[in-house]
């Protein structure tokens, strides 16, 4: 019986240790301004998830979605200056300040966002550019190829005349260029100029349909196949540097991971959404013709030419970019099958 009370006492003792040492552990704050059930938070909780466990839990990730920690526009700045340790920026957000990976949002034909965020990640790591520097990288990957979605029929481009419509980054250009009123603002803003009334719609991936129960507001959706925002994931750091190697290995290991992992999952979930949208709000789909792509086509060419002289100012060998990005772009296609 004494035996069995001072084992017990051990094990106590023991289980209490363990606990201590688990909480001694390293808690990192995570980020993110759209709301929790959206793509970049899913991905979020996915990576949170995955560090926990590889990490046995000495690792703990807090995550804040929904803009609760940091908006979108400083997210940037929040994560420099240790508000957050991680946070999640969509790139076109902060014009001129990403000129070699802002070439991810050129409009260079992407068909899947797999193929799109492995391209991404690629690329950043064979130019590891500059405009990088003040932060560690965590992972990056993109949104889903661009379409219109609005609250009147555009069945075709003369449609879209005067028509106030919502993005960021080069789809802006394009708009205009359609005629059409490019407001740009972020993604977490969009829900309230939309019931206001301040756009008629936006250009972004379909996911959204769901995820912001836009189909609701939004019953048209026009296929424009127009350029994928991109995203990256970023940790102060100073902070960096205080983690210990085996969990820098954690953290490294994982970046192409989760940036394969978010572009699966998020070529499945907008079949899903737009499933979804037609099923609950009966929304409708319109198909440009193939001389409507062209003009699209057309009106992107120039905006290559205007980044690679950006990129140039910026002292980046911008054809090394684009031939590399181009290539890898053919790569992960041929490898896909996608
Ligand atoms: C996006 C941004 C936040 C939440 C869900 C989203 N789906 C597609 C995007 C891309 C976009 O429009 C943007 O502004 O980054």
């Amino acid at each position: 019986m004494r035996k069995l009370f001072t084992m017990l006492a051990a094990v106590a003792a023991l289980t209490c240790l363990l606990a201590t040492a688990a909480m001694a552990g390293t808690t990192l704050t995570y980020a993110n301004f759209p709301p929790a059930k959206t793509f970049p938070c899913i991905q979020m909780e996915q990576w949170k998830a995955e560090v926990e466990k590889r990490t046995d839990g000495a690792v703990a990730i807090q995550t804040f979605p929904g803009g609760t920690l940091l908006g979108a526009k400083n997210m940037l700045r929040g994560v420099q200056t240790g508000q957050a340790d991680i946070g999640c920026i969509s790139l076109p957000y902060y014009p001129g300040v990403f000129p070699a990976m802002s070439a991810m949002n050129l409009p260079v034909a992407f068909t899947s966002t797999k193929v799109s965020s492995l391209t991404m990640w690629d690329l950043y790591q064979k130019h590891q550019p500059e405009e990088f520097k003040d932060v560690k990288v965590l992972t990056m990957f993109t949104s889903a190829p661009s379409n219109i979605m609005s609250k009147m029929p555009v069945k075709q481009l003369s449609d879209l005349n005067g028509v106030e419509l919502r993005a960021s980054g080069s789809i802006l250009k394009i708009l205009s260029g359609l005629g059409a009123q490019g407001v740009g603002m972020p993604m977490s803003q969009t829900p309230e100029a939309l019931q206001k009334g301040v756009v008629k719609g936006l250009v972004s991936s379909f996911d959204v349909l769901k995820d912001f129960n836009f189909a609701e507001i939004c019953r048209y959706e026009t296929i424009t196949n127009l350029p994928v925002y991109p995203f990256a994931v970023i940790m102060n750091k100073a902070k960096w540097e205080t983690l210990p190697a085996a969990v820098k290995k954690i953290f490294n290991d994982l970046g192409r991971e989760q940036s394969a992992w978010t572009g699966n999952y998020l070529d499945n979930h907008i079949k899903n959404s737009l499933a979804w949208s037609k099923e609950k709000y009966q929304v409708e789909v319109f198909e440009l013709t193939a001389a409507e792509h062209a003009k699209i086509k057309n009106l992107g060419a120039p905006l290559v030419d205007t980044w690679k002289d950006a990129a140039a100012k910026a002292g980046l060998d911008a054809d090394a970019i684009l031939t590399d990005m181009l290539a890898l772009k053919a790569k992960h296609k041929a490898e896909l099958g996608k």
